[in-house]
Formats: structure tokens, sequence, C-alpha cells
């Protein structure tokens, strides 16, 4: 039985007074006892805001990124130990802005992963096709290639630690969602990789996913929550997308 879980991935917005809104309209919302686990990923200057207004709450929180160090002169750099000690429970690994924007590979990816590991903090891994690699007919090679990087890295049993996030490129941030169909067939591959740590591990899907989009996807069976962007900046949004999970 895997638990479903949605995560906002609020990449580089927001501000004290915007978070604070958005913050408090999820705790209030999201009170009681709920099937799926909730999570937000704010910008690093601003966990310490959400481990205020998340304390007691039954919403997580964590990092869009980790550095595979632990420490020392690595300039603009966020360490695992230091992501433990302000409360973070998750860390985003690999997100396709990262791969694409700031040049991570594969291997620092694997790396990243098992920091967050040695922290004692849930990774989620993300992986995704491009378009030109769909066309291509690539999608599987391109994820599979993606996944096994951090699975000789950190081992089957590592990777079923954490969480893997499906986002396809052309579907982030461009109002194109995956059809259920078509994520589902991805994420069905992925647990096939990931053989028999592959029934345990939990595989969300993210690219623009909306409340209106989330319940046909929830309804597949490999889908197991979802990675939110900019739905997620947006409580009533966010929280119609975590009931849709449970
Ligand atoms: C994909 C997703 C969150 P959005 O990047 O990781 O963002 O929902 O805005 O496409």
């Amino acid at each position: 039985m895997r638990r479903p879980i949605v995560i906002g991935n609020w990449k580089m917005n927001g501000d004290y007074a915007a978070n604070r809104e958005l913050l408090t309209g999820l705790v209030e919302q999201w009170t009681g006892v709920h099937q799926a686990e909730v999570a937000v990923c704010p910008p690093f200057v601003y966990l310490a805001q959400a481990a205020e207004l998340l304390e007691n709450t039954n919403i997580g929180f964590g990092s869009q990124d980790i550095s595979k160090q632990a420490s020392g002169a690595y300039t603009g750099e966020v360490s695992g130990p230091m992501l433990s000690d302000v409360g973070c429970r998750y860390a985003l690994v690999g997100h396709s802005e990262r791969r694409e924007y700031h040049g991570e590979t594969s291997q620092l990816v694997a790396e990243k992963f098992q920091a967050a590991l040695d922290n004692g903090l849930i990774p989620v891994l993300c992986v995704g096709e491009s378009l030109e690699d769909r066309e291509a007919g690539k999608t599987f090679d391109v994820v599979g290639a993606q996944l096994l990087a951090v699975i000789e890295h950190c081992g089957l049993a590592g990777v079923a630690k954490g969480i893997i996030a499906y986002e396809p490129i052309w579907a982030i941030g461009t109002g194109k969602t995956a059809t259920p169909e078509m994520a589902q067939d991805v994420h069905s591959y992925i647990r096939e990789v990931m053989g028999p740590e592959g029934d345990s591990v939990r595989i969300l899907y993210g690219g623009s996913v909306k409340p209106d989009s989330a319940e046909g996807l929830f309804g597949q069976k490999d889908i197991d929550g979802a990675l939110v962007g900019g739905a997620s900046l947006n409580a009533d949004d966010f929280v119609a997308i975590c009931r849709a999970a449970e």
C-alpha cells in the first residue's frame, strides 16, 4: 500500500507576506486526518519561515535542491546537514530546470540523491524527457538512463527509500499535461526498472497538474501523487489537488 503524496514546488516564487498567506491558507484547509501526505518546497531562504508556520501541522516541507557536499568552501551551496537542521523532510533532486539551466548531470544528481539519504531526508528524484526525445521515440531510453544513474550510485534499495517524480519537460509550466495514459505508461516502466523494489516506491507525476487534471492522473494505478509547480502557489488549487489524491 503506497500512501499518496502531493508536493508543491514553489520554484523561485514568493516573499514573506505571500508565503504567510499561502501557508496559513493551506494549514486551515488541511487540518485533521488525511490519507494523502502533503508537503511544500519553498526557496531555501524561506525554509525557516515554512518551519515556523508549519510547526505541529500535517504539512511537511522540503528543499528544491541539495549540495552533494556536507560542508566547506562551496559558495552558494546548501548542504544536507543544514536542510535537516532547519527541519526539511524532503529534498528535490534533478529537477529538469536544474539539469537544463545549471548543467546538472545524472551523475551529480545521483550524488545529491545520496547526500539527501545520508542526512535522513527523503530525496525526490525528478526524471523526464524533452519533446524532441518523445517525438524520436526515446522516452523510455532517456527516463531509464536518468534512473539507472541513480540506481548504480545508490543501489536499488537506496532509490526505493526516496520518491520518483516523472516530469515530461514538454509539460512543465506549458499548460500541456501528459494524458493519464501517457503518464501511466512511463510510471509503469519506472516501476519495472525498479524491479521488486518498484512495488513500494512512490512515483509522482509532474507537469502542469491542475485541479481539473489531477483526478484523471490519480486514477491511474501507478500514479501515487503529484509534484505541482504553478498550481501550488494558490492554496485553493493546491488543496483541491491534494484532495483528489485521497
Ligand atoms: C514541473 C512542475 C513542478 P508545473 O516543473 O515541478 O511545475 O506544475 O508548473 O508544470
